[in-house]
């Protein structure tokens, strides 16, 4: 990857971890309710989506899903407004953050382990019946690889050669259940040959690694060949939601993840390693990154709650 390209990859990995960050001010505070999860250590996955997809191009993410978000390009502010439960927010607050809606971008979300296959597939339908050229991107974790749908989709999907991207996540844990103990071969990727897929494994803290990875998923699947599966490993850097007390991992095996495998730190190194900047270049990259989420955050926080008398609004029954 050109060293412009690197740095533009590192400022949006700043920008995506400095809004989960902001994000997880809110919990303390009881602004943001439910379980938000934090993608914290994941973050050059997202970044490398950039670059790759079109704006009619679905995707369709899980419950960790504020990076998606931003790499497919939905406003940051309407999010983050959701995500803090305003009526700015892209669905006027009553979704939260699980449930991040951006009809435009085809961007979705949600809560339901394994459901975002089933959506993502029927994109790839559409954009086939349509003839649009679209992709559809479904993300999963290592947990919901596991669920029949991933099974079920990535089937349909190879035999009608659907042109589906099956981005997995593999942070090594579901909630508390070990990626060891829970899957029957040593990598996700290597499932694809079931399905008639691409499949590849991916080092997922390696932005530049992602980056050419995700785009020869989606070129396969662009190109009509069928789905592609792209396995990125990571690790959970925060509890499986923010209060999570995360007894089921041992201490020691988290302080050495965080202190060798931050995304953020080993693409920083890649950039001094290079003399593509400085350390004071990129401290000043760093903080202004934070300034500037830290003003989105100030400003969200200003915008107005739903109002009470619209509680009853976009439900099937109103209940009244
Ligand atoms: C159908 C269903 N079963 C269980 C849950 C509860 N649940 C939420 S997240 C999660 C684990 C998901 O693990 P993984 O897919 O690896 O994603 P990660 O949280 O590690 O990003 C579970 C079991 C759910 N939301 N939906």
């Amino acid at each position: 990857m050109s060293t412009p390209t690197l740095l533009e990859r590192y400022r949006a990995m700043l920008e995506m971890r400095s809004f989960e960050e902001a994000c997880q001010q809110g919990v303390p505070t009881r602004e943001v309710h439910g379980e938000l999860h934090s993608a914290i250590g994941q973050e050059a996955i997202a970044a490398g989506m950039l670059g790759s997809l079109r704006e009619d191009d679905a995707v369709v993410s899980t419950h960790r899903n504020h990076l998606h978000a931003l790499a497919k390009g939905v406003d940051p502010r309407a999010m983050m407004a959701e995500i803090f439960e305003k009526s700015t927010g892209l669905c006027g607050g009553f979704g939260g953050h699980m449930h991040l809606f951006d009809k435009r971008l085809r961007f979705s979300t949600t809560g339901i382990v394994g459901a975002s296959l089933p959506v993502a597939l029927g994109h790839a339908y559409a954009a086939v019946l349509g003839g649009t050229g679209a992709v559809a991107v479904g993300v999963t974790g290592d947990g919901g690889a596991n669920i029949g749908s991933f099974h079920e989709c990535l089937n349909i999907a190879g035999a009608w050669k659907l042109p589906l991207v099956v981005l997995i996540e593999n942070n090594e844990w579901a909630i508390s259940v070990p990626f060891s103990e829970s899957t029957a071969t040593p990598t996700l990727a290597e499932r694809a040959p079931a399905y008639g897929a691409w499949g590849k494994r991916v080092d997922g803290l390696d932005v530049e690694a992602v980056t050419e990875a995700f785009a020869e998923a989606v070129a396969h699947a662009r190109a009509g060949h069928g789905p592609a599966i792209l396995e990125a490993t990571c690790y959970r850097f925060r509890g499986h939601y923010e209060g999570d007390l995360d007894l089921y991992r041992k201490a020691d095996e988290k302080a050495q993840r965080l202190a060798e495998r931050d995304p953020l730190a080993l693409t920083r190194q890649t950039l001094l390693d290079r003399g593509v900047a400085g350390e004071a270049e990129l401290d000043a990259m760093a903080a202004a990154a934070s300034a500037r989420t830290a003003e989105l955050l100030e400003s969200v926080r200003r915008d107005p709650s739903p109002a009470p008398a619209t509680a009853h609004d976009h439900v099937f029954v109103s209940g009244r």
